[in-house]
């Protein structure tokens, strides 16, 4: 399909603004594993303090790359199934806003006045352009999003008989839950957090601000992974060489998704102590359930590559996973994909874990948290990025994509790296290691009274996984860039790989109907929510003053 030149722009713009920052991201995460094994016994690095890396990582590969990618992402697939443009001026905001705001961001976290991770939990006070910068990159993907609304709208007048096309109900779905859940965020930063950051107010209710951003927070985690849902759905049965199981079932996961990924928050704050048992666990029965369209997802998408093998002539129960193209330069997409859905069977399972409360207590603010959460977001949301960010690229700019072989090998020595480097954190988190802690400077310190020789031999799993990873996006970023510079051979085209049905399933309404779905998700909101903000009323403690990392007094003003 031929698009303008300025929405093409768009596009590789929104790819490649965050591809550039994912280089800072990645050396942030290398430098982590390193603090982590005790190969470094201090707290700054190249005029770069520990914290700060650490929340320029989280901020850039987690919160940046994801908005910008679900919104370029969101501009292909939209585009491609309803066969036209979002309007320009749409576009043209959304993407400004999402520069400056990053910007503003990387201004406040680069000039060390932001170092608050990018869960930015008060009493830690950032600078008031990371707040501003923040709210700005949400806003814009939300102008992107009333961009696709207009268009749906004249594409369903046009055409009020055709089913909607699951990419397009994957792209609504996942920006509907977007829209509802920076709501929260957005009241957190522009009333609570931006306000005490300028100074206007003294104090701020940490536990309302950190309830506030866990209604943002894991709702965040399923904007992460719907655009890889929507490539499993769409794309991966053909780039395999076979057909989609089930379309419905598809449809079904992703409406799933849509009324249970908000109500889960609390899953996060089962140590909190201003919120009562019983919400906890009604948000820990709900959390069980947003599991279901995942595994929902895990017997399609497995039916679907048995069925590409079995075309393939393989025998026997499992040998279909023999046959599937592994290796195959044209098919490279595969790989990718492949790869981040072995990653989230792991990741999926150590994420049952968390939600299941006396477990939670035991792994809670421990290494395996992020030992779980690379397998998830670092796991299917990162490969199905880098994968769909070079694939696109290579449409859209007309190249042919260089270093191909090293393109190959990526996802698989991504994979490799990850399962050690969650292995060697999982590993720790059990023996107690801490997370979110520089330990060369205490528990991996010989020299220090701390010292915890038990951790060694995690830690250097973990250092010897971030390293392989390391490797892996390395070779990423000179396919990456040499492709981008290459010159252009081929007509520019939006293209993508459709998956056709294998089964002309029965027509469910239910299936095709947006506001029953939203009623429903309303109502969980309602009843998962109101009773964890009046424990908060009920319970909460004096209001905190702001604190900086630097110092365990809070700042004087
Ligand atoms: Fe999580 C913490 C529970 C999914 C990310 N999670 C986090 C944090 C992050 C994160 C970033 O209940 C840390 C936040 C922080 O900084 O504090 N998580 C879950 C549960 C799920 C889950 C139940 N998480 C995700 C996803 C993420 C993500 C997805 C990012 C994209 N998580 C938690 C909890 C906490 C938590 C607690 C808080 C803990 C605490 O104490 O702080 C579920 O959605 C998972 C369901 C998934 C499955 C897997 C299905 C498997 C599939 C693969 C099939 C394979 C095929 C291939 C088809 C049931 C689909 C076959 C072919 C071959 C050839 C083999």
């Amino acid at each position: 399909m031929q698009i303008s030149k300025s929405f093409k722009r768009t596009i590789i713009i929104e790819l490649i603004v965050p591809v550039i920052l994912l280089v800072l991201g990645i050396y942030h995460g290398l430098m982590q594993v390193i603090y982590r094994a005790g190969l470094l016994h201090k707290s700054s690095t190249a005029h770069l303090d520990y914290y700060q890396g650490l929340t320029l990582h989280g901020v850039i590969n987690a919160i940046v790359l994801t908005t910008f990618f679900g919104v370029a992402f969101g501009h292909a697939t939209m585009a491609f199934y309803l066969k036209r443009e979002p309007n320009k001026s749409t576009v043209a905001i959304s993407m400004w806003l999402m520069i400056i705001g990053t910007i503003l961001a990387a201004i406040a976290m680069l000039s060390g006045n932001a170092s608050v991770l990018y869960t930015f939990y008060p009493p830690l006070k950032a600078h008031p352009f990371f707040y501003l910068g923040a709210a700005l990159l949400v806003v814009g993907s939300w102008v992107a999003f009333w961009g696709w609304i207009k268009m749906y709208r004249t594409w369903r007048k046009e055409n009020a008989e055709a089913k909607i096309p699951l990419a397009v109900l994957g792209t609504i779905i996942n920006f509907t839950i977007w829209s509802i859940c920076t709501l929260a965020v957005a009241y957190e930063i522009l009333v609570l957090l931006l306000p005490w950051s300028l100074g206007w107010t003294k104090t701020v209710n940490v536990t309302l601000a950190r309830t506030l951003f866990w209604f943002f927070g894991h709702a965040l985690v399923y904007f992460w992974l719907l655009p890889a849902y929507i490539m499993y759905y769409t794309i991966l049965p053909k780039v395999a060489g076979g057909k989609l199981f089930s379309e419905n079932a598809g449809r079904l996961a992703f409406f799933l998704f849509l009324i249970l990924s908000v109500p889960v928050g609390v899953h996060h704050q089962f140590s909190e102590p201003g919120i009562s048992p019983s919400t906890k666990l009604f948000h820990s029965i709900l959390t069980f359930g947003v599991a279901i369209p995942s595994f929902i997802t895990a017997f399609t998408i497995s039916a679907s590559l048995e069925y590409a093998g079995r075309k393939r002539n393989a025998k026997g129960l499992f040998g279909w996973m023999k046959k599937l193209p592994y290796w195959d330069k044209k098919n490279f997409l595969f790989g990718y994909l492949i790869c981040g859905l072995i990653l989230f069977i792991f990741g999926g399972f150590t994420g049952i874990v968390n939600s299941s409360y006396a477990l939670n207590n035991v792994v809670h603010n421990t290494s395996w948290m992020p030992g779980h959460f690379h397998m998830t977001v670092a796991g299917p949301v990162f490969l199905a990025i880098l994968g769909m960010s070079l694939y696109l690229i290579t449409k859209l700019g007309g190249k042919k994509m260089r270093f191909q072989s090293y393109a190959v090998m990526v996802p698989y020595l991504w994979m490799i790296g990850i399962l050690l480097f969650s292995t060697g954190l999982m590993w720790g988190g059990l023996m107690g290691e801490p997370r979110r802690t520089n330990l060369g400077m205490s528990y991996l310190n010989p020299d220090s009274p701390l010292f915890r020789p038990d951790w060694v031999p995690s830690t250097l799993l973990a250092l010897l996984g971030g390293i392989i990873m390391t490797a892996a996006a390395l070779l990423y970023f000179i396919s990456f860039f040499a492709t981008l510079f290459a010159k252009k051979t081929t007509n520019e085209m939006l293209e993508l790989p459709v998956a056709e049905p294998l089964h002309q399933e029965s027509h469910v309404s239910i299936l095709h109907k947006f506001t029953p779905w939203l009623l429903v998700m309303v109502i969980v909101i309602i009843l998962a929510y109101i009773p964890a903000l009046l424990d908060i009323k009920k319970y909460v403690g004096p209001s905190a003053p702001p604190y900086l990392p630097t110092n365990p007094l809070p700042v004087k003003k």
